[in-house]
């Protein structure tokens, strides 16, 4: 099946192609999905055993069957722990029978105990999916945490029915973080007091924590469906003020950032590995740790931004780059510089074709002296000004004065004061600026 079909079946909630999908964004495969919102994701995090997933399948259960429910279990606990597999697995199997709800437990986990990349992707392909629910459960225990806070529009923390010192000495990362506090298991006798213990906790940081949204305090009890109603309507009330605020794209700038660190994390892993003689270099004193981390990730400046290539015809080269395997970007025309680009994008730097306009442009003339070949280099400057006084201090021509280009301001130095090769100097838009 081709990614177009499957993509048109994950979208019409086809929970068979949605699981490929979702194993496809495990595999490494890229997805540029685009998302827009129309999840409520929900973090739901506690201690272990705290009856976070009896909770999730009790909501699950109640939620109308016209709503569409995603359910990921991250790093689930090992089913040999604990006596809750087997009934879990009972009330999982019923749920999965449901066409409205898809479940599936994510067994990896990132760096550092963090989320990892397949977590965020299988967000992104839920939410494409048009999952109106997104229930992310994750014990509640350091990095995945914090990264939860980054990828659910909610989070709802479980307190189990605990003392008063037992709450204080959970841990305290745990307890900042929630928008929606529930006492889980209140079926029990000791739940009042935590009811009463959280309130009073939750009332100090209100004062603290900023924002419209004050953090509520609900109880609940999975296992008997006491509660559950309720928690679902503060659940929706708060999507509703999510959507009306415009923090739900908010939210998804944080998630798709985090999404890009996750990768990013994994290929500085990588290049970690291949480059042991970075690490020998920083033993020896040859290197300081910075210049290292520097050449690692490639970022020392100036960089090699692009080689320009002059062409007669654009889109004959363009097939030709194409069948090199090589990724081509879309055409752009640039009047000012009266020529028609194309990027082909490199791992570490890029290649510009380059067609003129019209018969008078530099590249027009460049062609009808030369012929088609390499037209200028590009090198990615960080302080534009200071480069162009070094430039004139060795005595080279800068030939204009710096100017807009397509990507940020550019500016060239004359071939005929630099071994006869025209070298554009180039300082990046900050984005937003
Ligand atoms: N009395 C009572 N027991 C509950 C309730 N909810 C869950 N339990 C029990 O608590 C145990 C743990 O429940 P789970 O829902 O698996 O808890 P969890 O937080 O998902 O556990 P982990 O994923 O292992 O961290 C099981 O034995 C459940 O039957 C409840 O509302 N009341
Ligand atoms: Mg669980």
């Amino acid at each position: 099946m081709d990614l177009g079909d499957l993509l048109k079946r994950v979208q019409n909630w086809d929970k068979l192609a949605i699981a490929k999908l979702i194993t496809l964004a495990e595999e490494g495969v890229e997805l540029p999905l685009e998302t827009q919102r129309r999840s409520h994701v929900i973090g739901v995090t506690g201690p272990p055993g705290a009856g976070k997933s009896t909770l999730i399948y009790s909501m699950a259960r109640k939620i109308p069957q016209d709503r569409k429910i995603a359910i990921l279990a991250i790093d689930p606990s090992s089913p040999f722990t604990g006596g809750s597999f087997m009934g879990n697995r009972i009330r999982m199997q019923e749920l999965t029978s449901r066409p409205n709800i898809y479940i599936r437990s994510m067994a990896t986990r990132g760096i550092h105990g963090g989320l990892n990349y397949a977590t965020t992707a299988a967000i992104n392909v839920l939410e494409y999916a048009g999952a109106d629910y997104i229930f992310l459960e994750t014990v509640g225990a350091g990095q995945s945490d914090t990264d939860v806070k980054y990828v659910a529009d909610t989070i709802l923390v479980l307190v189990p029915p605990l003392s008063g010192d037992e709450i204080q000495a959970l841990k305290s990362g745990l307890m900042e973080i929630g928008d929606i506090y529930v006492v889980s298991k209140s079926d029990n006798q000791i739940a009042e007091s935590t009811y009463r213990d959280l309130m009073s906790m939750i009332d100090m940081m209100k004062e603290v924590k900023s924002g419209s949204w004050k953090p509520i305090v609900v109880k609940a009890s999975g296992l008997y469906g006491y509660g559950i109603d309720d928690l679902i309507k503060v659940i929706d009330d708060r999507f509703r003020e999510l959507m009306s605020n415009g923090k739900l794209n908010e939210a998804l700038i944080s998630r798709r950032a985090l999404e890009m660190r996750l990768y990013a994390y994994d290929l500085l892993e990588k290049s970690l590995s291949e480059r042991k003689d970075l690490v020998k270099d920083v033993v020896n004193g040859r290197l300081s740790p910075q210049e290292a981390a520097r050449r690692l990730l490639n970022a020392g400046k100036p960089r090699l931004d692009h080689v320009a290539i002059a062409v007669k015809n654009l889109d004959t080269a363009i097939e030709k780059f194409r069948k090199l395997g090589l990724r081509v970007g879309e055409p752009m025309i640039i009047e000012e510089q009266g020529v028609k680009v194309v990027m082909v994008w490199l791992s570490n730097t890029r290649i510009e074709l380059l067609e003129p306009l019209n018969p008078g442009s530099n590249v027009a003339r460049f062609l009808e002296s030369k012929g088609e070949g390499i037209h200028h280099i590009a090198l990615e400057v960080d302080d534009l000004d200071e480069f162009i006084k070094r430039a004139r201090g060795a005595g080279l021509i800068i030939t204009d004065a710096p100017s807009r280009g397509a990507e940020g301001i550019v500016t060239f130095i004359h071939p005929r004061s630099l071994n006869g090769v025209l070298l554009e100097l180039v300082k990046h838009h900050v984005l937003n600026e």
